[in-house]
């Protein structure tokens, strides 16, 4: 922080430009993985609630209603990391938005940084996952939603078909947590692809279990988060809300077993909401926090 002043554009306790180009964070910093911040303003392929470009925007203001000090996890949010700002998008063009990603990505990843996304619509975790790629990833996926239809009206590339797309990159495994909603063919298509998913029923039932099988990965794993995971009356502003989602205790309890594992990269998507102070926007920014607190 540079003479006590604050910059609500970039998340919470990021790093200044000035302290980044002293820290060496662009380096591989004491033989860790540090993390960037990005932000994908881009809404173009969503099917109901429209918005998520401004995702990024409140998710950072809302962050700014933190303290540094975590007091769940009894952690100071100490972790080096930058809030690099926005990927350069195209409206209403996903094919080149997805390229940009892609090579922001590789960018990054030669410089050991690992990233972390803030959408946006949920279409953007495909190119994350193909400039990482994914054959040697565990991809641990929380949504409301499978979004494992082959074809959205038509449409192959959408934020509905996304974790069939990041399927099609081959993982060594999908882990879905808190689905309550799919086709009858995305049901099959992941009985029969041997998918795990747990609904939010499961979640509230046997976490005990989801925790067990977390513990259990000893691959790197890669997360994807759809707000819209949280129930309604925590994220009433996201693309697709969906009635009977978790609430956040249970997510807290969640990404803090994900934490203790090698995470490759992170992205939070659907946030869809155009106010300062939503209270959508602020479960997104407590995650990321919350994640950021656990990492330090
Ligand atoms: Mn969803």
């Amino acid at each position: 922080m540079l003479l006590y002043t604050q910059n609500n554009s970039k998340f919470a306790y990021s790093l200044e430009e000035n302290e980044f180009k002293d820290s060496n964070l662009d380096k591989d910093f004491n033989g860790k993985n540090n993390y960037a911040l990005l932000g994908v303003p881009f809404d173009s392929t969503s099917t109901y609630k429209v918005g998520s470009r401004y995702g990024p925007l409140v998710i950072r203001e809302a962050s700014h209603n933190f303290e540094r000090y975590n007091l769940t996890f009894d952690k100071n949010l100490d972790l080096p990391f930058y809030d690099l700002g926005d990927v350069e998008i195209v409206p209403g063009n996903l094919i080149k938005t997805c390229c940009n990603i892609e090579s922001t990505v590789k960018k990054l990843k030669d410089h050991n940084l690992t990233p972390i996304f803030l959408g946006g619509e949920h279409s953007i975790t495909y190119p994350i996952l193909k400039a990482i790629n994914a054959e040697d990833v565990t991809v641990i996926h929380f949504d409301a939603h499978m979004d494992m239809i082959d074809r959205y009206m038509g449409e192959k590339y959408s934020h509905a078909t996304v974790m069939r797309r990041v399927y099609d990159l081959n993982p060594l495994e999908i882990i879905q947590i808190g689905i309550r909603s799919c086709s009858r063919e995305e049901k099959i298509f992941v009985d029969k692809k041997n998918i795990k998913y747990y609904s939010s029923k499961d979640v509230y039932s046997d976490i005990k279990k989801i925790i067990e099988t977390i513990d259990g990965i000893d691959s790197k794993i890669y997360v994807s988060i759809d707000i819209d995971v949280l129930d309604p009356s925590f994220a009433p502003n996201s693309g697709n809300p969906m009635p009977g989602g978790i609430d956040p205790f249970q997510m807290e309890i969640l990404i803090s077993k994900i934490a203790e594992k090698e995470i490759l990269g992170l992205d939070l998507v659907e946030v869809a909401s155009n106010q300062l102070g939503d209270v959508t926007a602020i479960n997104a920014a407590k995650i990321i926090y919350d994640f950021l607190c656990l990492k330090s």
